[in-house]
């Protein structure tokens, strides 16, 4: 098939999946063509098949911004046009699915057909925001076909936006083969030179992770195990981490990593992932976590019970419930055998529920029957 990809190139759960979805399909012999206004950060390997199309951002006066969702269409309908595309898959409903629409009402006919991935946040805060509520309704009722990445988003979807039989969950999936219980002496060494566990947190810093409750639970851990904090990422609420971990007098245990592209390299030493999100559609760092064999600690939010089993690969608590958390990793991280008990079922999980040879032909078979129009929405 020749496939359009379109994603947020910047640090997230939805970019990462459409590139790693994009590379695994290309391996598979697709042609795929990422358009998008810069190239997706996990997008690191390039087989022939695979191309990446540059989305203009150009501004004029007087836009207020720039028009991302028009620039954006206009590149999906030529580029579908210029290489004879079969589908278009956009991930994140907003604005993606609109610029989409507007992409295959300006081809008309020879409209390749529209797949929107709903990842959470498009739906649950942005989508459901009373600016984009229509908008969204509408863009996703028009695409060809819909998925979202757990059952929990689909009874959200239903709930918010009354749509849910059409809705198809796939589910975020790992190449366990890069992503594996493989810890690095040098990296472990440099982390915790003094042999310190290590407690890590990958994520964008936004409010919605509860970067604060991450920073609070370590500092009760590392009273009874001694410890470092690893945070990975970038975002908005880093400046307030550093200023929290400051306050409580941990500089020399918490390292601040930024963002980092492989971040396969690093997980595998962690011995922990504290994830204490207010809100996770699904959480595809505790997914990653878990391919590499490492506990995760979470809360009991969204879509994560889909992908931690509490008291099995991992820990849900409440959210905001930091002693709860604590006293779970401390146990997690004080009692070896079942530490690493745990890291072996998290990783078999992934391995059996979420790998990508499981998930990426489920992709496959959706595109295969809304390409046979049997999934057709009405235009
Ligand atoms: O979590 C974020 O802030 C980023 C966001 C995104 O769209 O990139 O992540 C969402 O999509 C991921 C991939 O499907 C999911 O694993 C995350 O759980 C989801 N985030 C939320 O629901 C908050």
């Amino acid at each position: 098939m020749k496939i359009g990809m379109t994603c947020f190139p910047t640090y997230g759960g939805s970019g990462a999946i459409a590139a790693e979805l994009g590379t695994q399909l290309a391996l598979r012999g697709h042609e795929i063509h990422f358009i998008s206004s810069a190239i997706p950060f996990r997008l690191t390997h390039f087989p022939d098949n695979l191309f990446f199309h540059e989305v203009e951002m150009t501004s004029y006066y007087p836009f207020p911004a720039p028009p991302y969702t028009l620039t954006l269409a206009c590149s999906l309908a030529n580029i579908a046009r210029d290489h004879g595309l079969d589908l278009l898959h956009v991930h994140y409903a907003v604005p993606h699915a609109t610029s989409a629409y507007l992409a295959r009402e300006m081809l008309g006919e020879k409209a390749p057909r529209i797949i929107t991935t709903l990842h959470g946040t498009d739906i649950m805060l942005v989508g459901e925001h009373p600016a984009y509520f229509a908008i969204t309704k509408f863009s996703i009722e028009k695409t060809d076909g819909l998925t979202c990445v757990s059952s929990f988003l689909r009874n959200q979807t239903q709930k918010t936006f009354g749509i849910g039989d059409s809705l198809r969950v796939i589910h975020n999936f790992v190449d366990t083969e890069r992503f594996k219980p493989a810890p690095s002496k040098a990296v472990r060494s440099r982390l915790a030179p003094k042999g310190e566990k290590i407690v890590a947190h990958v994520s964008n810093f936004r409010p919605v992770k509860r970067t604060a409750d991450v920073i609070r639970v370590f500092s009760i851990i590392r009273r009874e195990v001694p410890a470092i904090l690893v945070l990975i990422g970038e975002g908005p609420d880093v400046a307030s981490a550093k200023q929290l971990t400051a306050q409580l007098g941990m500089e020399s245990d918490v390292l601040f990593l930024g963002l980092q592209v492989e971040v396969e390299r690093l997980l595998p030493s962690a011995d922990l992932l504290v994830l204490p999100s207010e809100m996770e559609s699904f959480g595809l760092v505790a997914l990653e976590a878990a391919a590499c064999g490492v506990p995760v600690l979470a809360t009991r939010q969204g879509g994560l019970p889909e992908v931690v089993e509490d008291g099995e690969t991992g820990f849900l608590t409440p959210v905001g419930d930091i002693e709860a958390m604590a006293r779970a990793g401390i146990a997690s991280l004080s009692n070896e055998a079942r530490h690493s008990a745990m890291g072996w079922k998290a990783r078999l999980r992934a391995r059996n529920s979420f790998d990508s040879r499981i998930i990426v032909p489920q992709y496959e078979e959706f595109y295969r029957t809304v390409l046979q129009g049997s999934c057709q929405r009405k235009a």
